[in-house]
């Protein structure tokens, strides 16, 4: 059961599909408050509720104990404190033992935030409005509930099956050498890889839609090159648009009308790469069409996927904001600067970037309706890639086309997904980005992964191995890393051979992980799970924060501690324990519920599979150098069970929108071991 609450004048976001009537009656699963800037809605937690949801945001699985803000952010230090990161995924699920669970989900683009247990431990208190939408969903389990929030929400973007193959990036490769290089080093080694990331530089002065002539003289040829190998190209598209005479993007986009405005109507001046830019105003139906009709010439040279970056949208500064701070920062040239004056000079430096009072200087044409932009601040990335994926309806309808951004808002994860933005080659984030994954499944957002070896700082060899061997089960598998820091391409470490194994046991486990992917999106179901929701009478697995449930058949227990030569691993039932150091050197052994110490060495994937689950496991060549390879791969199986186990294997050819219909899933009966 769904009961919607409508407060002030919302606009439409375009987060719910389904039509839901307003309820008649009053809202009665937590106290409302109206305050002066809004609604505060709240409600005492058991000790032991559990809270999950929030999408990307930081810290684990149960959201307890801090307060989360939705305010897109690019902020490139996701350390514990903070409470912001690039998206606005308003939906929680409070799960209660003694009272009946409920999820909420707060339709408001606008600043919201969760004070989960931070203030008083046993209060959850969210702020919002005025203008939003609340929503409050009842079901018999969190599965249950999670599921009716997703239906309400509409379908999760389906990507090319290319897109599960392993991909490539930094930023920092240059030209079409660097590509052509990176290709050569995994392929030559025999390591598979399915795409190349362009970052900002293949760009002419970072300007979007355009490609630099002297870096990449032939992108077309380049990409058919590439696809004759396997590989696919994906450049990058940034939100701001640079101010430059004789670019048509700038010269079309203020003919037209189509830049964010300020109150005067001129258009808002921010900087980002290419210095002072104009942000295309999204949130306009024909703007956005326009916007996304660019994406049209690189579609023309052979691209099929793209990222959208720095759309929260990120400002380094405004033009307004530069000129008030210089002025202010001259005026105390000479002087003595005591602490106040000289901490308040760094602050108004600092304050330059992603400043609120920028956000709240400019407003959108949400066609004929003028906002400002902070009402509607954490809806940019969504419409961003909205009108991307609106204008591949048009230009390639019957394929799938790769698209993922860095912001978004629940809504926009029919339209494309995410990766989650400038982590660090630390160990702590990787397994953050293990218990980012179940909320962002919560929140729609299936098509999803982190930096594998972090963005910012060096990563070592021991990390990406780790990484990896989680990584092997996120639908989007990219080693991305920063300008200026360590390479980490796989092939600048020592032990090549061990991550070929590792990225070879992936495409390994492909048939799987594609099958539950579209099983998950076509069903409205998760791909993630925290062990609880699978295991809700078990009091034990609501604690565990590092093992996941992937798909119907398999946990995940990665190791994400240095110098850790295995790890403790809590089984909430008989489950397989399979040791793969390959494909062909594979152990399995029955292990009895309860808490295991396991071993995992370095280079081996270990993973568990649940009792009466199976998975397909393809036979790969050994020469498979991309997913294109796996076509008409042979099945081996593993599987768990007392008697006969039963397998409903999805399969399509991966890139037309057809997809199979539920009655002709394949139900496989495989033996149970
Ligand atoms: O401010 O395009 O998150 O993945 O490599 C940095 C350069 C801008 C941020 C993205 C990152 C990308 C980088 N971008």
């Amino acid at each position: 059961m769904i009961c919607k609450y409508v407060f002030g004048s919302p606009i439409e976001t375009g987060a719910v599909v389904a039509q839901i009537q307003e309820s008649a009656e009053d809202l009665s699963w937590m106290e409302l408050e109206k305050t002066k800037g809004g609604i505060r809605l709240s409600c005492r937690m058991e000790d032991s509720d559990v809270v999950y949801g929030l999408g990307e945001q930081m810290r684990g699985m149960n959201k307890r104990g801090f307060t989360y803000v939705s305010d897109a952010l690019d902020d490139a230090i996701h350390t514990e404190s903070r409470h912001s990161l690039y998206g606005g995924h308003n939906f929680l699920i409070l799960s209660r033992r003694e009272q009946s669970s409920f999820g909420i989900f707060v339709d408001d683009p606008g600043r919201v935030a969760f004070d989960v247990g931070e203030t008083q431990m046993d209060r959850l208190e969210v702020t919002a409005g005025p203008d939003c939408v609340v929503y409050f969903i009842v079901g018999e389990s969190v599965k249950d509930i999670a599921k009716q929030f997703r239906r309400m929400i509409g379908r999760s973007y389906i990507p090319p099956k290319w897109a599960f193959g392993y991909q490539q990036s930094r930023w920092g490769y240059i030209n079409e050498a660097d590509v052509r290089e990176v290709v050569r080093r995994h392929h030559g080694q025999g390591i598979p890889l399915d795409a190349v990331y362009l970052d900002i530089d293949y760009m002419e002065d970072y300007k979007d839609f355009t490609v630099d002539k002297e870096k990449f003289p032939d992108l077309a040829g380049l990409a058919g090159e590439m696809k004759e190998e396997g590989v696919h190209l994906v450049p990058i598209i940034d939100a701001g648009v640079k101010i430059e005479e004789g670019y048509p993007v700038y010269e079309e986009g203020i003919e037209e009308g189509y830049f964010c405005k300020e109150e005067d109507g001129e258009a808002f001046v921010g900087a980002v790469w290419p210095g002072k830019v104009h942000f295309p105003d999204v949130l306009n139906s024909r703007a956005r069409e326009w916007f996304g009709g660019k994406y049209r010439g690189l579609m023309e040279q052979g691209i099929d996927g793209f990222w959208n970056d720095m759309n929260e949208p990120a400002i380094f500064y405004s033009e307004k904001n530069l000129e008030r701070v210089m002025d202010e920062i001259l005026a105390m040239r000479g002087e003595n600067l005591d602490l106040h004056a000289f901490f308040h000079m760094k602050d108004i430096l600092l304050g330059l970037s992603n400043n609120p009072e920028d956000y709240r200087s400019f407003y959108h044409d949400l066609d004929g309706v003028k906002v400002r932009h902070d009402r509607v601040h954490n809806l940019y990335g969504f419409y961003m890639t909205r009108a991307a994926a609106e204008a591949f309806g048009r230009i390639a309808p019957d394929k799938r086309t790769l698209l993922f951004s860095r912001s978004s808002y629940i809504g926009m994860h029919r339209y494309g997904g995410i990766w989650t933005g400038d982590n660090m080659s630390w160990w702590s984030h990787l397994l953050l980005s293990v218990q980012q994954m179940p909320s962002l499944n919560l929140c729609g957002i299936l098509y999803t992964g982190s930096d594998i070896g972090g963005f910012g700082g060096d990563a070592t060899e021991d990390l990406l191995l780790r990484w990896l061997e989680f990584a092997i089960f996120t639908p989007l598998m990219r080693n991305h890393a920063a300008l200026g820091t360590r390479e980490q391409e796989v092939y600048q470490f020592s032990h090549v051979e061990a991550f070929r194994r590792i990225i070879r046991i992936r495409y390994g486990l492909l048939p799987y992980l594609y099958s539950e992917y579209m099983k998950a999106a076509l069903e409205d179901e998760l791909y993630f799970r925290p062990l609880a929701f699978d295991y809700p009478e078990d009091a034990h697995a609501v604690k565990v924060e590092d093992q996941l449930m992937v798909g119907e058949s398999i946990m995940a227990a990665p190791v994400y501690v240095q110098n850790a030569t295995g790890r403790y691993v809590y089984l909430p039932e008989d489950m397989l324990l399979v040791r793969m150091r390959s494909l062909k050197e594979r152990t399995c052994e029955v292990m009895a519920r309860g808490h295991h110490y396991v071993e995992m060495a370095l280079d081996e994937v270990v993973f568990f599979v649940k009792k009466g689950h199976a998975l397909p496991l393809a036979v790969l060549d050994d020469d498979l150098l991309s997913t294109a390879d796996l076509e008409g791969a042979a099945y081996e199986w593993i599987s768990f069970g007392d008697g006969p186990v039963e397998y409903v294997l999805y399969e399509d050819d991966g890139i037309s929108k057809e997809y199979t219909p539920r009655e002709d899933w394949k139900r496989m009966t495989v033996d149970g071991r």
